[in-house]
């Protein structure tokens, strides 16, 4: 109750803030783009992660603005970084209830507008659970999206139930192995196998692949030499603020 009497102000007050991930191409060895993650301080409550206040701002509809927020905000990123020269991709998670508002697809094209950006430097991050639920109007957004040049990624592949369906039906551009699948790569054949099968499936539907929660040189090599697309991880870099990844990628560009 606490955590949402003060989520109502958060955003007014200014609280919440995108950390950003880095995302490395396998085949350059260079960061391609960026996973936007919502942080939120508290004066009362302090530090408090996502896996705690986004279900709750879900259940009471506050990932609505909240959401907006994010996209404002990571596109914001985006276009100081192609100013300075850098050409980084930024990805946005979203909630099944964010697509509950008709005006989303919208929001994000006129945003696209606004920052000048062409749409390929956006991608949004979708779990199965979003596709599971349902919701009439969910395909025709990721439909709209897609064909405005938005690219969409399933996040978390592997976790559920009926992924591989999904892909056939809807716009996908990208799967994202869940971590789960990486963290005893080196150890546990059972994961050598499922993730190089689901490379070599998502290849054949023309999909690219990133790696999950990748976190040591062995895992990097072995996903690379698997013939992965790309990897985020801690091996790389943890989710950072704004001006820290902006100042590690002028340092590699
Ligand atoms: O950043 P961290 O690894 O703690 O994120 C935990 C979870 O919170 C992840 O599943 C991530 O997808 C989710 N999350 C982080 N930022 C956002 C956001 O802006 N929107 C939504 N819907 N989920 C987010
Ligand atoms: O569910 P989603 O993929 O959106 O969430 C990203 C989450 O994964 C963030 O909470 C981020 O902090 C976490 N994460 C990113 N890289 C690693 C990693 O290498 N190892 C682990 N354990 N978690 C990671
Ligand atoms: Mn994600
Ligand atoms: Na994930």
């Amino acid at each position: 109750l606490l955590l949402e009497e003060q989520m109502l102000g958060a955003l007014s007050r200014n609280e919440f803030e995108l950390h950003f991930q880095p995302q490395v191409c396998l085949v350059s060895g260079k960061m391609s783009g960026v996973e936007a993650l919502l942080r939120w301080t508290n004066p009362v409550l302090g530090a408090v992660g996502p896996d705690l206040f986004i279900p709750i701002a879900e259940e009471s509809g506050q990932i609505v603005p909240i959401g907006k927020f994010v996209i404002t905000e990571a596109l914001s990123a985006a276009q100081a970084w192609q100013q300075q020269g850098l050409d980084l991709r930024v990805a946005v998670n979203l909630s099944p209830r964010q697509f509950r508002d008709e005006n989303l697809t919208q929001f994000i094209l006129d945003e696209l507008n606004r920052f000048e950006l062409a749409a390929s430097v956006l991608e949004l991050e979708i779990t199965e659970g979003l596709l599971l639920s349902g919701h009439p109007g969910v395909s025709d957004a990721l439909t709209q999206l897609s064909d405005a040049g938005v690219s969409i990624a399933m996040d978390d592949f592997g976790t559920g139930y009926s992924s591989l369906s999904y892909l056939r039906r809807y716009p996908f551009d990208l799967v994202k192995i869940d971590r789960s699948f990486i963290r005893d790569l080196m150890l546990d054949s059972a994961d050598q196998e499922l993730v190089s099968a689901a490379i070599s499936m998502a290849h054949g539907l023309g999909l690219s692949v990133l790696a999950e929660g990748v976190e040591t040189e062995a895992q990097w090599a072995r996903l690379k030499a698997m013939g992965c697309d790309a990897i985020q991880g801690f091996v790389f870099s943890k989710p950072i603020p704004r001006d820290a990844l902006t100042r590690l990628a002028l340092a590699e560009s």
